[in-house]
């Protein structure tokens, strides 16, 4: 039993995971779970990918750090993939989506080597977060938001801000 909710914050690289779940972290007091800083600061990895520029995962090793933290609740995790979480962890996805205009954008700015950026380009294009998403939880958990610009940023986080108040409604811990 959790008193808090844990939440997944998904989307293809350059969504905006990491801004929503600051601004999410310091309005809610949830903890922000960096995938990719547990990875690489634990250790979780099988070695650094040259082309992608990115740490092979080991799904076992992460899954084996979470797992005293995430169970007690109250994480916002933020990843570019979420179908390794137990079902029983999790009580809402949100999935970001961008256009590719602006996820271009995005990712240029980052410098992502080529492959990789057409490779983000494709995985949004073709829907595979929210794909990925839906296999892997029941559809009532899964919610897909737009996030290209600011405003609708702070609709995302207003709009998840009173689902999480809601939730502790409803599990009587607020
Ligand atoms: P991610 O964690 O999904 O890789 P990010 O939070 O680092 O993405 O955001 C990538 C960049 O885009 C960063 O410079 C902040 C900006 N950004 C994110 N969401 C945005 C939004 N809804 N409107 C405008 N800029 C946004």
């Amino acid at each position: 039993m959790r008193d808090s909710p844990n939440i997944i914050i998904t989307g293809t690289p350059g969504v905006g995971k990491t801004t929503h779940c600051e601004l999410l972290s310091q309005r809610t007091g949830l903890r922000h779970l960096s995938v990719n800083q547990i990875v690489k600061d634990k250790g979780c990895h099988e070695g650094w990918d040259e082309e992608y520029s990115c740490w092979i995962v080991d799904e076992d090793r992460l899954l084996d750090s979470l797992e005293d933290e995430v169970p007690t609740g109250g994480c916002l995790i933020d990843w570019h993939a979420c179908d390794l979480f137990p079902k029983r962890w999790i009580d809402l996805v949100v999935v970001l989506r961008v256009d590719s205009s602006t996820l271009y954008d995005r990712l240029n700015a980052r410098g992502y080597p080529e492959a990789k950026l057409q490779e983000n380009l494709d995985a949004e294009l073709m829907d595979v977060l929210i794909q990925e998403a839906r296999e892997a939880y029941d559809d009532e958990i899964v919610v897909e938001l737009t996030s290209n610009t600011s405003e609708e940023m702070e609709e995302n986080i207003d709009r998840i801000e009173e689902w999480i108040k809601r939730w502790k409604l409803d599990h009587g811990s607020s």
